[in-house]
Parts: C-alpha cells; sequence; structure tokens
C-alpha cells in the first residue's frame, strides 16, 4: 500500500503477531479478523481475555464485537473524520506522548491545527457514532500503555483509502505506539504472500526492496545487476489498465494468478476492456474466468507443487518446499517467466531489448538461485540464506549474517528520519445514496470462501458451509420493501444488477447492504463502484449506491376445472 510506504517505508506489519498477547489496547478498524485472520482473531479475542481493552470501529456487528469493549459503529466512508475527531481528543485533553513526538515526529503544530475543527460532535455528524463514544475511546487509546492498531481493507478500499491510513498513522505517532511490543501499526496483508510480492517489487513504482523507479540510482544498480537498461517511467496499477486499454495505451496483458474479470470493481468494464487486447495471456492453476478470455492459457503449478519462499504478514521470510509434482503440463510460475523470457531473447521486442544472456537461474528448479540474488540486491534481506531460514523464518530487515531478523520495526527511529504527521481532510465517498439507488452497499469476504472462489468453491466441504450469494439487510429496509428473510431480490446499481437471496439481520444498519464477492452467480463486481484513490490507486470497493428490489412473480393463473 503506497500511502503507508510513503509514511514510514514500507507497507508492513510493524509488530508481529503473537505481540497481541502483550498489548494493552487493540484498535480493530475495518478488519472482520475472525472471518478474515482466523489465527489473528483468536490472538485479539485471548489478549481480550487476559485484559486487553478491545475497540472495534466497524459499520457491521462482526464477530469480534462479542469480545470487544467499545464497539463504534460507523457510516461506510467516514473513517479519516473518525480517526481525526480521536486525534483531536487526544490533543485537546493533553494525552498525547510529548516527549515521544518532540523525539520523533514533524510537523506537529501544523498537524494540530489542521484537526481543530474535529470534534467529536463535528465527528458525530458525519459517522453517526456518539461523541462521548469518540472520547471514551480516544481516552482508552491513548492511556493505553501498548496500543496496537489492526487494520485491512474496510481502510483502504475508498478513493480516501491512503487519507485513512494516514490519519491512523498519525493516530499511532502522537501516542508514541511505533517501536515497542504489543503495539504498532498494522495492516493484516491479504492474500498468502502479498507481502512477499509487494517485497519484490510487484508494484509499479518499485524495484525489489521499495528502490524507487524514479530513483536514477536505483535505475543504474537495477540496470547493471539485470545487464539491460531499465525505464525510470513508473508503470500502471493494475486498476489503471482497463481505461488505458480503452484508450489504446495498452495492447497486451500477461495476468498472472488474478481472476478480475469477478475481482475487478466495476468488472464488466475490465471484461470489455480485455476483449479489446491484441493479446491476453493467463497463467492459473484453474481455467478461471479470466483465462476463458485469453489467448494463450499458461497452466501454472499450485504453492504445494514448487519451492521457494514466502513473506507472511508479519514480514518473516519462511521457505516453501514441493511436496507433491505439478499434474499434466503445469509448470511452476518462475519456470514459466524463466521459458518465455529465453524464448524472447535475440528478439527485439518491447521490455526485453539490449538482454544478451539468457536469464542465468541455471540449477532447477531456480528458487534458490533467485533467492541469493534477491539477498544481493535488497540490504533488508543481505543477511539471509536458505541455510538460515531451513527451518524457522526470518523477519527483514536482517542487514548482516548475524542478524537475528526484525520482528517490530521502527524501535530505534523511521527510514526518513522522523515520522511525519500528516493533515489530513476527511473527504467522503465517491458515490452517494439518492432518491434512485438509495441504499449504500459494502462488500467483502466470508470465513469458508476465498475471493472468486477458483479455489474454495471446488472444496466440498467449504462449498457447503457457505454455498450461495446473499445480500445481509437490515430488518428495517426489508420490511419497508416487504422482503422476506431468503426470498430472491434484485440488487442494482448505475452499473449493473444481480439476483440472490435477502438475508435479514441486524448486523448491519438501517440504509447498508453488505454483499460478498465470492459468487460468479451473483457476481457483486457487476455493481460496484470502480473510482480510484488519487495517491494510491485502489478502487472503492467499500462504498456505492445501489437499490433492491422485490423479484415480481408472475401470477400463478387460476385454472377452474
Ligand atoms: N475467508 C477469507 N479470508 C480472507 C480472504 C478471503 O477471501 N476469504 N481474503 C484475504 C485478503 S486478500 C484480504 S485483503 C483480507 C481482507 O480482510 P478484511 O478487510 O477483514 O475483509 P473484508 O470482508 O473485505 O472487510 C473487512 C471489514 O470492513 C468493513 N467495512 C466496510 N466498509 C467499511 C468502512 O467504510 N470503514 C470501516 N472501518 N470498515 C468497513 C466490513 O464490514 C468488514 O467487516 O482477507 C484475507 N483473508
Ligand atoms: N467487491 C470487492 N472486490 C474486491 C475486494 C472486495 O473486498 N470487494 N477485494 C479485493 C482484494 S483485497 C483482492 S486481494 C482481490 C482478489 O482478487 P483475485 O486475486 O483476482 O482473486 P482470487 O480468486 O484469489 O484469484 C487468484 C487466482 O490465482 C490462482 N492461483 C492460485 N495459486 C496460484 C499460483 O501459485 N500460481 C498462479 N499462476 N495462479 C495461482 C487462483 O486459481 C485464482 O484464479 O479482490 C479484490 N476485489
Ligand atoms: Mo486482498
Amino acid at each position: 500500500m503506497t500511502g503507508l510506504v510513503t509514511v514510514l517505508g514500507s507497507g508492513a506489519m510493524t509488530n508481529t503477531i503473537n505481540g497481541i498477547l502483550d498489548s494493552d489496547v487493540m484498535l480493530v478498524i475495518g478488519s472482520n479478523t475472525t472471518e478474515t485472520h482466523p489465527i489473528i482473531g483468536l490472538r485479539m479475542v485471548k489478549a481480550a481475555r487476559n485484559g486487553s481493552k478491545l475497540i472495534v470501529a466497524d459499520p457491521r456487528r462482526i464477530n469480534l464485537c462479542d469480545s470487544a469493549d467499545t464497539w463504534m459503529q460507523q457510516k461506510p466512508g467516514t473513517d479519516g473524520a473518525l480517526i481525526n475527531a480521536l486525534c483531536h481528543v487526544i490533543i485537546r485533553d493533553g494525552l498525547e506522548d510529548r516527549q515521544y513526538i518532540e523525539e520523533r515526529a514533524e510537523n506537529f503544530e501544523a498537524f494540530k491545527e489542521s484537526i481543530k475543527n474535529c470534534t467529536p460532535e463535528w465527528a458525530e455528524q458525519i459517522t453517526k457514532v456518539p461523541a462521548v463514544d469518540i472520547e471514551k475511546v480516544a481516552h482508552t487509546f491513548a492511556k493505553g500503555k501498548r496500543a496496537g492498531i489492526y487494520y485491512t481493507m474496510g481502510i483502504t478500499q475508498h478513493t480516501s483509502g491512503t487519507d485513512n491510513v494516514c490519519a491512523l498513522a498519525n493516530l499511532s505517532v502522537i501516542t508514541g505506539n511505533l517501536g515497542k511490543p504489543g503495539a504498532g501499526l498494522n495492516p493484516l496483508r491479504g492474500q498468502n504472500n502479498v507481502q512477499g510480492a509487494s517485497d519484490m517489487g510487484c508494484l509499479p513504482v518499485f524495484f525489489p526492496g521499495y528502490q524507487r523507479t524514479d530513483d536514477a540510482a536505483a535505475v543504474e544498480k537495477f540496470s547493471k545487476i539485470w545487464d539491460a537498461q531499465l525505464s525510470d517511467t513508473p508503470g500502471l496499477m493494475a486498476t489503471e489498465m482497463p481505461d488505458a486499454i480503452t484508450d489504446g495505451k495498452l495492447a497486451g496483458l500477461w495476468i498472472m494468478g488474478e481472476n478480475p474479470v469477478i475481482s475487478d470493481p466495476n468488472s464488466d468494464h475490465a471484461k470489455h476492456a480485455f476483449a479489446k487486447l491484441e493479446c491476453l495471456v493467463v497463467q492459473d492453476i484453474f481455467l478461471t474466468e479470466t483465462a476463458e478470455l485469453a489467448d494463450v492459457v499458461l497452466p501454472a503449478a499450485s504453492f504445494a507443487e514448487k519451492d521457494g519462499t514466502f513473506a507472511n504478514t508479519e514480514r518473516k521470510v519462511q521457505r516453501v518446499r514441493r511436496a507433491v509434482p505439478p499434474p499434466g503440463d503445469a509448470c511452476d510460475d518462475l519456470s514459466i517467466v524463466n521459458m518465455v523470457s529465453n524464448r524472447m531473447l535475440g528478439t527485439r521486442s518491447q521490455g526485453y531489448q539490449g538482454a544478451v544472456d539468457p536469464l542465468y537461474y541455471t540449477v532447477p528448479p531456480f528458487a534458490g538461485e533467485v533467492f541469493d540474488e534477491i539477498c544481493t540486491c535488497w540490504p533488508a534481506m543481505a543477511g539471509m540464506s536458505y541455510e538460515r531460514i531451513d527451518e524457522k523464518g526470518i523477519a527483514w530487515p536482517c542487514p548482516d549474517k548475524d542478524h537475528p531478523g526484525t520482528p517490530i520495526l521502527h524501535v530505534s527511529g523511521f527510514p526518513r528520519g522522523k515520522a511525519w504527521l500528516s493533515e489530513i481532510t476527511w473527504s467522503g465517498p465517491d458515490e452517494l445514496p439518492d432518491a434512485e439507488y438509495p441504499l449504500v452497499l459494502t462488500t467483502g469476504r466470508v470465513l469458508y470462501q476465498y475471493h472468486t472462489g477458483t479455489m474454495t468453491r471446488r472444496s466440498k466441504v467449504l462449498e457447503e458451509s457457505a454455498p450461495s450469494a446473499y445480500v445481509e439487510m437490515h430488518s428495517e429496509d426489508a420490511k419497508a420493501l416487504s422482503i422476506e428473510d431468503g426470498e430472491m431480490v434484485t440488487a442494482s446499481s448505475r452499473r449493473g444488477s444481480i439476483q440472490l437471496a435477502a438475508r435479514i439481520t441486524d448486523r448491519t444498519s438501517k440504509g447498508l447492504v453488505f454483499i460478498p464477492f465470492h459468487y460468479k452467480e451473483a457476481s457483486v463486481n457487476l455493481l460496484t463502484n470502480d473510482a480510484l484513490d488519487p495517491k494510491c490507486k485502489i478502487a472503492e470497493a467499500k462504498v456505492c449506491a445501489i437499490k433492491i428490489e422485490k423479484i415480481q412473480q408472475d401470477p400463478v393463473p387460476v385454472t377452474l376445472n
């Protein structure tokens, strides 16, 4: 997440999972932890049982609310106002950590000025969280000796996602909570090895190790290592690609391990764009909805069929070993990339210009050679080797062979010197409800399914536990529309329409509905908004305006006989 990268140097948990047990306050905001990170959720429940105060901020009554000291039910898309108000109360009541701020932060006066008017009463108007709760939470958080923040997509999947993360960083810094056990700022990473993918530069502005593509020294360094002149122009974010295709700026796409036809907000737009590509290559372990559109499908091996390393959510780099051979023609991803690269050799095709040698990984399965190369080009992994992580992983930074790794970041300082307290102005979501589309839709996950279901929906046990799409709606909204629990309804936005079952519940508030995005037969991304955060280009999957309608049954003809 680039916002956090700018603030702290990288987007990763600053602290450890087991450290949760050392916390005395936990603020869980926009994370349905017991369903989406169940192991971490268990630690939180255990910590709460041991006396740590748990604060949950979520528009839905998630399971974690059962263990919470306070639950703040904000309106979706209002987190920036809520967090600014927490900071306002802390400073107003003199609860900030003065010494920490003086030693480790800058821009405090301007920051303080910027939240001068963010009173709890102002925030109550916007968020619908009672001002007294905001005051209580601000006091609990600031008085905690080890107060940790845990957040995920409820915070980031907004047009204000980067601002929300910066606001949370402000809260953590002014209370002196970065750099000590049981505290910190902790984005719980989503996919398996998404941390490793970010670390390795699967972001258009970074080479491996967060070394920027617009930094001339980094371009020179990697041009030398890879023996090819590299570009200093940042690439496109995945979310910017559909428009780039439509605008004729992008002609070919090679998608590895993603199913955007189901997972991209406003997915029909993405699907139409893909149809305009000159060449679409999809590399996946299954023939997905996206692979069905491809000119070429490259069958990949799954995690259990390959060698390498994964970096987990606490930055720990761990070995993965092949347990079974891949089926049929499937190959591990690295070998596929290697084979394609070597066949490009000698051609003048874009992106491989100037290279003279074949990719020099020579000993199958190559992963060990790549690992050694990573350790030479990113100082934070310079001290790692397969021998050292043979049995137990090591958390980066690990700068030399004797270094034990760094479970907690920022103990003695920040990458940029001092932490910058940024001035955040709250701005609401891109699309708000109106007379035609009166309900707010938020989307997300359930415990038993994983994203577009390519993997989990092939598992009988999981599929039996969560077999079909549904829309969670408040009893008063259902009553107003004469909708009964379990009844099939139509949900539509300005972009599309789906049919699914109503689940009547008071987990959401009046006016808010929730739909999981796992089900292709009622794919909620046909409805969602693809408006982007201007800074990190994440799409606003968590808020859009929709309407729900009863499906009018044709009256059953009365037959007289
Ligand atoms: N079972 C399961 N686990 C998973 C995944 C999966 O598909 N299935 N996916 C993995 C991945 S890649 C990721 S990124 C993570 C995501 O993990 P989470 O972010 O925990 O999952 P979500 O369900 O997307 O949304 C989290 C919460 O955000 C709340 N929310 C909605 N709008 C707002 C808002 O405006 N503000 C706030 N504060 N909260 C809001 C929702 O009510 C929900 O409880 O899960 C990972 N774990
Ligand atoms: N409405 C809405 N939309 C969302 C979200 C939301 O909360 N709401 N969340 C967003 C988020 S956070 C995420 S992470 C995305 C997830 O979106 P996607 O990443 O598109 O979803 P997955 O279904 O996990 O797709 C991963 C693909 O990788 C394949 N795969 C698995 N292992 C391997 C492997 O080793 N090699 C290769 N080559 N392929 C493999 C799987 O078969 C699968 O097809 O969805 C995003 N979209
Ligand atoms: Mo994710």
